[in-house]
């Protein structure tokens, strides 16, 4: 198999530059079969030609490198990469004034207090899986992306209007958030997120090692104020999460219903469950007060055997994994992993379960699709698309006949497999998961390249295939090896986002420099050009300097050794695509500052003697001659 997708990739470039002529041979997993010429164009149109566009924004995590990533579908070219969890040399995330208040304001006092311990202001690492886009009346609305943060308890909002993430919070109660999901319907709304290890809910130590006190958290985010509107404590724990497109329920899957702590108390059982969420229920608890407030949030009980109507237990085969509602607004499936199954929920068999209908009453289907069922996407025409992670294939079949064949009829749903390379986690498709779908693209995000590429030493990048799902056959047409470890992805129509060129002058990320700036009479609209030693404390400089390209304002400034020195620094070029940079050299400090923003950076000038700064941004002809002198006297012995 691997030598027939070989052969289709290296066709499919190879005929960019000229007609496609006769037939080829195309790889479909199951042999080798004669692709017409016109397939194989259409396969062809997965590459662009240089200069052109994709039709589509895809939104990747990088998993344990705690960044988001935005591709172009078809030509799966990375264009951007967007710091969140983790720390960027490029752009100074982790280290400019205004990304480490974005990085530190929504820790929550303990973490805070255990990271001074360790003279860190905020964490350096981040394990993102789940990048979704907020959504209005079931579809993407290009406001926010949301995602979450697997290794620190956290979640972040990303604004699509520059691309930039401008929130981060930590979630209390919780540990170590896995699945989110944003609210379908209305809107956005909550943001669903599933701590994903049990502990005890009062985690001070006092319960250690004894399992059955441990409980689990799921959280519901205010995704406008990005704050924690309610949690619910829930049996076993959490893994991943979706919602309906009523606004009604919520879903997360559990693989250790058993709350056990070793592999084999974990995998025990046949049966685990999906919890469902009932958003209304759950709301009116907080209203009518049934809730204990914890770390300043309110938190509801509905774990099983509470009699309460804000949560129900549906059992599933076995330790499931992914939950992707289908853009029939109708159902809700549930990847079963350690069972070769999906089980499908009806949503509107859900009133029924909660009014004390038997829990298995809402399954409509539960076809055996192959080994390992972890994620599915859907198309436009009734089918969805499971990844099988063990099998390494994607099995496409047909809801509706699935639906039947539950119901007792002799009629196979499966239409179709092809193999991917190598075990797939994640799948999504182009509008996949919003009730826009349009059934034109797969990526399958496998989690091995093995003989892939060429060999980089024993860390091999992953394999991400792009996957045409135009016709009745699938067909891979693309291989993309990505860096650690993209789990999830979104392919969003290009037309639903829409960044702007240049910052607002008057965007809300530098308000900080913007009052300081104020307090020191200093206008940074204006071209400005001050030094300001603080009238409190006299070790305090602050450096305010614009740029055009290809000059800083200031050629040289002057501090003493020990003084703890900010330099201010806006860009006032308006041009598409001049940004500067700003980088002290041998004092580990650079930032980047795109057209018309303000950055910022602290850093205490331990160093006499004559220190350059300079542009580390490519801006002009003139660009390495964009730089300036830091005179720094010596502190007097
Ligand atoms: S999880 Cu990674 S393959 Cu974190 Cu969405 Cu399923
Ligand atoms: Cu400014 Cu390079």
């Amino acid at each position: 198999m691997t030598d027939t997708n070989d052969k289709l990739s290296m066709t499919r470039r190879g005929m960019l530059g000229a007609t496609a002529t006769g037939a080829v041979f195309a790889g479909t997993g199951l042999g080798a079969t004669l692709m017409t010429a016109k397939e194989a164009s259409a396969a062809a149109n997965a590459s662009l030609e240089p200069g052109e566009l994709d039709d589509y924004y895809g939104f990747w995590s990088s998993g344990q490198t705690g960044e988001l990533r935005i591709l172009g579908v078809p030509s799966m070219r990375e264009f951007m990469r967007v710091p969140v969890f983790n720390r960027c040399s490029a752009t100074g995330w982790g280290q400019t004034n205004e990304s480490l208040k974005i990085l530190t304001e929504g820790l929550l006092p303990e973490t805070k207090q255990y990271l001074a311990s360790n003279n860190k202001v905020t964490y350096d690492n981040g394990d993102l899986h789940h990048p979704h886009m907020s959504f209005t009346d079931g579809t993407y609305d290009g406001r926010y992306l949301f995602m979450n943060d697997k290794a620190n308890t956290r979640v972040a909002r990303v604004r699509c209007d520059v691309m930039k993430c401008d929130k981060i919070i930590e979630i209390p109660n919780a540990m170590d958030i896995h699945g989110l999901r944003p609210q379908k319907f209305p809107r956005t709304g909550y943001v669903f997120a599933n701590g994903e290890h049990e502990a005890p809910l009062v985690n001070d130590g006092k319960i250690l090692d004894e399992p059955e006190q441990y409980v689990n958290i799921f959280t519901a985010i205010d995704g406008d104020e990005m704050k924690v509107a309610w949690q619910v404590i829930v049996s076993g724990n959490l893994d991943n999460t979706d919602c309906d497109y009523q606004g009604k329920y919520a879903f997360s899957t559990s693989y250790n219903s058993e709350m056990g702590m070793t592999l084999p108390e974990m995998t025990e059982n046949e049966l685990d469950h999906v919890v469902v969420f009932n958003l209304k229920e759950i709301e009116k608890a907080i209203e009518s007060g049934d809730y204990q407030e914890l770390n300043g949030v309110k938190v509801v009980d509905g774990r099983k055997g509470q009699n309460k109507n804000y949560t129900r237990y549906i059992p599933i085969p076995n330790s499931p994994h992914g939950v992707n509602a289908a853009p029939d607004k109708q159902h809700i499936m549930i990847n079963g992993k350690l069972s070769p199954t999906v089980s499908v929920i009806d949503v509107t068999k859900l009133d029924d379960v909660f009014a004390g209908a038997d829990e298995r009453s809402c399954i409509v289907a539960e076809p055996e699709l192959g080994l390992g069922p972890l994620h599915t996407a859907f198309d436009n025409r009734g089918n969805a698309y499971t990844t099988l992670f063990l099998d390494s294939q994607v099995v496409k079949w047909d809801i509706a006949k699935a639906i039947q064949a539950y119901a007792g009829d002799d009629v196979d749903p499966i239409v179709d497999k092809v193999d991917v390379h190598y075990q797939p986690g994640h799948n999504s498709t182009s509008m996949g998961e919003t009730a826009d779908a349009d059934g034109q693209w797969l990526i399958s995000m496998n989690k091995f390249s093995k003989d892939r590429f060429l060999n980089v030493g024993p860390l091999k990048p992953e394999n991400e295939q792009l996957i045409d799902i135009s016709g009745d056959k699938m067909k891979v047409v693309h291989d993309g090896p990505t860096f650690a470890e993209p789990h999830d992805s979104i392919i969003v129509r290009r037309d639903i986002v829409n960044p702007v060129n240049v910052w607002d002058r008057n965007d809300v990320t530098w308000e900080d420099a913007r009052k300081q700036a104020e307090a020191d009479g200093v206008n940074l609209e204006d071209g400005h050009d001050e030094i300001i030693r603080d009238k409190d404390d006299p070790t305090k400089v602050r450096v305010y300097m614009y740029s055009v390209a290809p000059t800083f304002s200031m050629e040289k400034f002057t501090v003493k050794q020990g003084d703890e020195v900010t330099v201010y620094v806006t860009n006032l070029d308006d041009v598409d695509d001049v940004t500067h940079g700003f980088c002290m050299a041998n004092f580990g400090v650079a930032m980047e500052v795109a057209p018309q923003a303000t950055a910022s950076v602290t850093f205490v000038a331990d160093r006499p003697g004559v220190h350059w700064f300079y542009c580390q941004w490519f801006c002009h002809a003139l660009h390495m001659e964009m730089r300036g002198r830091m005179f720094v006297e010596p502190r007097e012995a």
